[in-house]
């Protein structure tokens, strides 16, 4: 693999290097820390911007409505979905990409699902790869769609410039967002589904924590309420406060998780489970190796 040309391609706009790129990313190769070494001292260029919601609340149908007025706008545009669901089933990118109106009516928006699972940690860094790589191809407005499930997800999400959550009603309880900790770290409450029964309710409970924090709503099927999202978005000034910060604890832990072997954490645990050892004491022993 010829690391230099593949930065000459990417650096130049072409998409078939950027989905290489990205699956190189996915597949956790090797290559990628020189990859994303060569580009990392390049100048921030891209406004990043998170969705984050429980599935199904519309975040593809709202990411591809918002890249459609992006591009309008003469922005280069990027979608990426961070996929849950196994890496087997695969059919995830089709699928979104049928239901996506804008991005199939204009091949200039970049659409990529990229799986998840499978992986041990380092989901934060295949996405935050991800986006090194998106920007330097030169996308300047990508989106970031994660579903607000896990930890992992909502650290992404949070760790871009502006981080949109997603909600529709329906869906039961909305506001268990809250205790999942998103609710705190949106900067953009969104009511989707905006047509159904429960969104005026749905409305008023997040006007009630949002303090002043824009409550939009939406209907992303129809775009009605999306310009308005848009420009609140547009609004904004990009944060991207920790996103260093994420991505360095997900290499940190990965690295940890690495240095244990499997056969070493299973003879420490039989010895904790036989309460030989406090968990302090396993701690230790796992990370300084044999003692
Ligand atoms: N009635 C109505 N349906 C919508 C709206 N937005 C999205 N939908 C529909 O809701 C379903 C889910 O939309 P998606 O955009 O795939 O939702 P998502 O949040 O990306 O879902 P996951 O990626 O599975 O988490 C689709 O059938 C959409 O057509 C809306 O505003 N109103
Ligand atoms: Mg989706």
């Amino acid at each position: 693999l010829d690391i230099e040309a593949m930065v000459d391609r990417l650096t130049g706009g072409d998409p078939r290097t950027l989905a290489r790129a990205l699956s190189l990313v996915e597949n956790r190769a090797p290559e990628v820390k020189e990859l994303v070494s060569r580009l990392f001292s390049r100048e921030r260029s891209a406004a990043m911007v998170g969705l984050t919601g429980p599935p199904g609340a519309g975040k593809s149908t709202l990411a591809d409505t918002l890249a459609g007025m992006a591009r309008e706008s003469g922005r280069t545009v990027a979608i990426l979905a961070i996929d849950p669901t196994s890496p087997l089933t695969g059919g995830a990118l089709l699928g979104d990409r049928a239901r996506m109106d804008a991005a199939s009516r204009d091949p200039s928006i970049f659409v990529r699902s990229m799986a998840s699972r499978g992986h041990v940690g380092g989901l934060a860094s295949a996405a935050f790869e991800a986006l090194i790589l998106l920007e330097a191809s030169g996308k300047d407005f990508i989106l970031v769609e994660t579903v607000g499930a896990g930890q992992d997800e909502v650290e992404v999400a949070s760790a871009v410039d502006v981080t949109v959550l997603v909600l529709a009603p329906g869906l039961g309880d909305e506001v268990q967002a809250a205790k999942a900790g998103i609710l705190e770290v949106a900067d953009v409450l969104v009511v989707n589904k905006a047509d159904r029964d429960g969104a005026d309710e749905l409305a008023a409970d997040l006007h009630a924590v949002a303090g002043t924090r824009p409550v939009e709503r939406t209907v992303a099927t129809t775009g009605a309420g999306v310009d308005a999202l848009y420009a609140a978005i547009a609004g904004l000034e990009p944060r991207r406060n920790r996103f260093m910060e994420v991505w360095l604890w997900d290499v940190i832990q990965t690295k940890v998780r690495e240095r244990i072997s499997e056969s070493a954490l299973r003879e420490v645990l039989k010895r904790l489970e036989a309460r030989e050892l406090t968990p302090y004491e396993a701690a230790e022993e796992l990370l300084d190796g044999e003692s």
